[in-house]
């Protein structure tokens, strides 16, 4: 390690709280806490600056698909930091690395895909959705078609667009948001709104048929787009029925609205197939990306356009005055490049749908024997583990914890002691752990988190919360 980072973790944890703004963090209760500092990383481990070893369940932040150390990944950066390591892409120039990739996202992308617009990040590639959703429709003499309706409990981004899209209360309730034309439907969330007795199928119908509720009540001609993450990531996971995209893409087809898929955290294999969308059968007209396109070693994002947005943009003529400094930065488009390459030569899409997709599932349903586990769910590489203070029996559904309870973070704790990385997002614990993870290695998670359920169980006996 550089000497300019060797300090005690006591140092780092004082120069870190006398400095460092975290993101969504309470400043006050983190300074008096101190920071887990994290050193150094290989494959799927971490270590922290005190030398424990960590397994990151979580792929650094639902990004290091192919997990830490890459050579060629390191080599691709290295490289083009020593030929160009900037160049923008304003003003009728674009760099090689910027070219190649968009060329090779037109290859990956679903069929009908051949644009792409690079942005630094996930928010700013949700940024970018809202000004060309709204740019299109203005190209077509429709400029009261500006409304985008997302989802509550969805997530995607920080930026004022981003937070506005995403429909998590807490961050609306900061700073005035959601901007103006911008509403949402509730979540596909079937322990929250399923009724007795329905179907996960007559759900996934009734949550889709909200969207054409909400359509009707704002006026179809006022509707630009309707946005989704194929699986909602940070909202906890929550895996839509089957029958919920199907259906969404038949009510936006009905009215002539824009459907988006963000795909910042199920693009790339993380759902088994390439997009999300592939996954649950449907045809986005814009895609989000992010995280997973250069594995998180270097920030990059971008949207990527499908031909009926495409041909308007491009055939119609007249600048979009829109774009970031870093759009198609030259070392973060190189990276990607040679990610996506080894994501192709270690077949890791296949790895995901054929091996540890299935074994990991299998093993997720087994846990629904813990006393804990209300339901445990998979899809691809991504989890969630709902934990309740009393299984369902019979007709009667399951207790959930009271909101003075905060169970999963009892839980996250005895993670972390344990060596696990697991998220908490309220009493749902959810992993998505780099797509690299071998069979042998999903054993060593599901022991881990049999341990740390075990663990979480007999503390809460002993606080009696159960
Ligand atoms: N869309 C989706 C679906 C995301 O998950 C973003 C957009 C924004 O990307 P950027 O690169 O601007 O962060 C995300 C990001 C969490 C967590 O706690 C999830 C994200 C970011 C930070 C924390 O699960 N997802």
């Amino acid at each position: 390690m550089s000497p300019q980072f060797e300090r005690s973790t006591a140092e780092w944890q004082a120069l870190d709280a006398a400095h460092y703004l975290h993101p969504f963090t309470d400043f006050k209760a983190l300074a008096a806490k101190g920071s887990r500092i994290i050193s150094r990383a290989d494959n799927i481990y971490l270590w922290d600056s005190d030398g424990h070893k960590l397994f990151d369940a979580m792929s650094g932040l639902w990004c290091v698909n192919v997990g830490y150390g890459q050579k060629t990944l390191i080599d691709a950066a290295t490289a083009q930091l020593t030929t160009l390591p900037f160049y923008n892409s304003f003003f009728q120039t674009a760099t090689q690395p910027a070219i190649a990739l968009a060329h090779k996202l037109a290859q990956l992308s679903p069929t009908g895909f051949e644009h792409v617009f690079f942005t630094g990040s996930g928010s700013e590639g949700n940024d970018t959705i809202v000004r060309m959703v709204r740019r299109y429709w203005d190209m077509l003499d429709q400029p009261e078609r500006h409304t985008i309706i997302g989802r509550f409990n969805g997530y995607h981004g920080s930026t004022m667009a981003g937070a506005s899209l995403g429909g998590m209360t807490d961050m609306h309730a900061q700073g005035g948001l959601p901007i103006p034309g911008i509403v949402h439907i509730d979540q596909p969330y079937y322990v929250q709104h399923g009724k007795v007795n329905e179907s996960q199928d007559d759900f996934g119908l009734r949550a889709a048929s909200w969207l054409e509720d909400k359509i009707l009540e704002v006026g179809p001609d006022k509707v630009a787009a309707f946005i989704g993450e194929p699986v909602q990531g940070a909202g906890g996971v929550i895996i839509p029925p089957d029958t919920y995209w199907p259906e969404i893409q038949r009510i936006c087809n009905k009215y002539g609205i824009l459907l988006v898929s963000d795909e910042v955290i199920c693009g790339f294999g993380r759902t088994g197939h390439w997009w999300g969308c592939e996954r649950f059968g449907y045809k986005p007209d814009l895609i989000t990306f992010a995280k997973g396109v250069t594995s998180g070693y270097i920030p990059l994002g971008g949207v990527l356009v499908g031909a009926r947005v495409a041909k308007v943009l491009i055939d119609q003529g007249g600048e979009f005055a829109h774009g970031y400094t870093y759009s198609g930065h030259p070392v973060a488009c190189a990276v990607a490049l040679a990610n996506l390459q080894l994501i192709e030569d270690l077949g890791l899409v296949q790895h995901v749908r054929d091996d540890t997709g299935p074994y990991l599932a299998s093993q997720f349903a087994a846990l629904q024997s813990h006393p804990l586990v209300g339901e445990a769910q998979t899809c691809g590489l991504m989890g969630a583990i709902r934990l309740v203070k009393h299984k369902a029996v019979g007709a009667q559904a399951a207790q959930a914890f009271g909101p003075d309870e905060p169970v999963g973070m009892v839980c996250r704790g005895h993670c972390f002691a344990n060596g696990l990385i697991m998220r908490a997002v309220g009493d749902r614990m959810i992993i998505a752990p780099p797509l690299v993870m071998t069979l042998a290695q999903v054993e060593e998670l599901m022991a881990l988190i049999r341990l740390c359920l075990d663990l979480t169980w007999a503390d809460l006996q002993q606080r009696g919360w159960v």
